[in-house]
């Protein structure tokens, strides 16, 4: 069985609170779309975080069908296996399972009860029998229910007489992750340990982490000949660079199994991304005054494509207070399609940085404009508060954040019935 795994789409997203990057997506599905022509996979895995928001737009919602009734169309043999993320709204996926699963497209949006063990025929919603394997679809779920998913597998294994590949795919952190580019979130991922997923699949495709990765296993994981022995945890990554930290490439995985506990093959391929990502200047580690970035910045302006960019200023360097301002107004004056990310990267010593000197964390205003996470911003100044304790209240504000994304569902659908009567 051919497996084709993406994930981490984040449809709709809009960076750098300026920027719509439908034709970055649309590149990338274009690149997806002739993998699948050329590979001829059984099936595609879409890990988790379809959408940007729990609320996508109407033409987000019409990107995604157009775009995955193009690749039913292209390749109607293969099956399609979608599962809802973090930042998508699981009963909002979950809604539109049973008509994409008339065209052979699973969408699992809300994750096993739990209350699992009372509730017969509960696994049906969890696995998609494919004619060459099995599909244990798990949606991003915020509280551990590693149990479930264990059931899961022993079902898999009771009717799988015939020794057929069986995947998973999951949205979540595994212990160990390389988390570069979720730096500022790092407190806020719980991460589980792989070992409690057991062992009763060939390839868990994961989403959640953007970086591309092969997660190390204990007792398995050993290669021969380029083969590898199940099973095999990984990270296909996401289909853009998501923030700007994320500088490394990101891929699409395609899986090659041949029957269940025999051997895998894996390959990546590289997504061209639309837009490249520089942190300027490129020739030395920093500006050092506001003069050579204007300098630099109109040269390179001037010869630029599109592109996304940041800044890199030596700490003691003064900048004026409407300096973002000035960027983008040469930028605009050059009528190029140049996306500013108005984070500046500062470099060298922190001043004061001495031991004997308790120091305050300064907060910039761009970073503060910036942050969605009220959660980042008590971690930055934690140091004083000496009394939080960062893991409760991690865990209070995602029971309330869950909360409230259930209370705006209540009120939008209270809405919509309203509208109707
Ligand atoms: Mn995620």
């Amino acid at each position: 069985m051919k497996i084709l795994h993406t994930a981490d789409l984040h449809l709709g997203q809009i960076i750098y609170q300026h920027y719509d990057r439908t034709d970055e997506h649309i590149h990338f599905f274009r690149q997806l779309e002739g993998w699948i022509v050329e590979y001829e996979p059984d099936v595609l895995v879409v890990a988790g975080d379809i959408f940007d928001v729990p609320q996508p737009s109407a033409s987000c919602w019409k990107m995604f069908t157009e775009t995955f009734v193009r690749i039913r169309k292209i390749r109607p043999e293969m099956a399609i296996v979608i599962i809802a993320g973090n930042h998508d709204s699981a009963s909002r996926l979950q809604s539109h399972s049973e008509i994409w699963a008339l065209a052979d497209t699973y969408i699992v949006g809300t994750p096993p009860p739990l209350n699992f063990k009372d509730v017969t025929g509960w696994e049906e919603r969890f696995i998609v029998r494919l004619p060459k394997g099995y599909i244990i679809a798990i949606p991003y779920m915020s509280s551990d229910k590693t149990d479930a998913i264990i059931a899961l597998q022993e079902y898999v294994a009771r009717e799988n007489q015939e020794c057929l590949p069986v995947v998973m795919t999951g949205h979540l952190a595994v212990t160990g992750s390389d988390f570069t580019g979720h730096d500022s979130e790092i407190g806020m991922l719980r991460t589980v340990d792989i070992e409690r997923f057991g062992s009763g699949y060939d390839y868990f495709a994961l989403g959640h982490i953007h970086r591309p990765q092969t997660i190390k296993h204990q007792h398995s994981d050993l290669e021969e000949d380029g083969w590898l022995l199940p099973p095999v945890t990984r990270y296909s990554g996401s289909a853009l660079h998501v923030s700007c930290d994320e500088t490394f490439p990101h891929t699409v995985t395609l899986v090659d199994i041949d029957r269940h506990r025999s051997h895998l093959k894996i390959r990546e391929f590289r997504i061209q991304q639309l837009r490249h990502f520089y942190n300027l200047p490129l020739n030395i580690e920093a500006f050092s005054n506001e003069k050579e970035v204007f300098k630099y910045m109109g040269k390179f302006i001037e010869e630029a494509e599109s592109c996304y960019i940041r800044i890199k200023m030596e700490r003691r360097a003064d900048l004026p207070s409407d300096f973002n301002n000035k960027i983008y107004d040469l930028i605009e004056k050059s009528g190029k399609d140049i996306r500013y990310n108005p984070k500046i990267i500062w470099i060298g010593p922190e001043e004061g940085d001495r031991e004997d000197e308790p120091m305050e964390t300064e907060i910039a205003v761009e970073d503060l404009q910036q942050m969605t996470d009220p959660l980042e911003f008590i971690r930055l100044t934690s140091d004083r508060y000496t009394s939080l304790n960062m893991d409760t209240l991690t865990s209070a504000f995602k029971e309330i954040e869950e909360e409230l994304i259930l209370m705006q569902e209540e009120e939008d659908s209270k809405i919509s019935r309203t509208r109707k009567a």
